[in-house]
């Protein structure tokens, strides 16, 4: 566990990002759209799924995320398509990248088809699962990635 690591949450609109982001801190409840990029106690990085949808937005993305350890690229388990734009994961070299696939719990999930769909894609790496209403969940998830935050709260 390291307190220091530094994360930022990639991925389309509504994929989840930022019910897990405020999750992986230990709250909960509604989340509103997010606008802009936004940052918590420890540095790490909410994007609004517009920035990764847009490519006029992608340098804007780039930029953002620049100074995160590791990057999650969040993907949504009732959607089968992947519209990742090829090597905007890898923009900076030698960064931790980790895929996770969120709304587990819902009816329409097909998480076993969207994994295949993001190996396709070219992802070697974790591909993680939550449900981001679920605390267990979540608690997995930040095993997972190695994170601590929200836990000493
Ligand atoms: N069933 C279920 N719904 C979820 C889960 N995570 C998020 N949602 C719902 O999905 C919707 C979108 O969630 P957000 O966290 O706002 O998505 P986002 O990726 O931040 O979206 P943008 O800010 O527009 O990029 C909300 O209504 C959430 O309540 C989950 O694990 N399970
Ligand atoms: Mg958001």
């Amino acid at each position: 566990m390291n307190r220091s690591i530094r994360f930022a949450l990639v991925g389309p609109v509504e994929a989840g990002k930022s019910t897990l982001f405020r999750a992986l801190n230990g709250e909960c409840g509604e989340v509103r759209k997010t606008q802009a990029v936004e940052y918590d106690a420890q540095g790490c990085i909410d994007t609004p799924g517009e920035f990764f949808s847009h490519p006029r937005l992608f340098s804007a993305l780039i930029n953002s995320i620049s100074e995160c350890d590791l990057l999650v690229y969040v993907h949504p388990a009732n959607d089968l398509e992947c519209r990742l734009p090829p090597g905007l994961l890898e923009i900076h070299a030698n960064r931790r990248i980790a895929v996770v696939i969120s709304k587990i719990d819902r009816p329409d999930a097909q998480p076993d088809s969207v994994e295949e769909v993001l190996r396709e894609h070219g992802f070697v790496g974790d591909i993680l699962r939550v449900c981001s209403l679920q605390s267990e969940s979540v608690a997995q998830v930040r095993r997972q990635l190695g994170l601590n935050c929200g836990s000493a709260a």
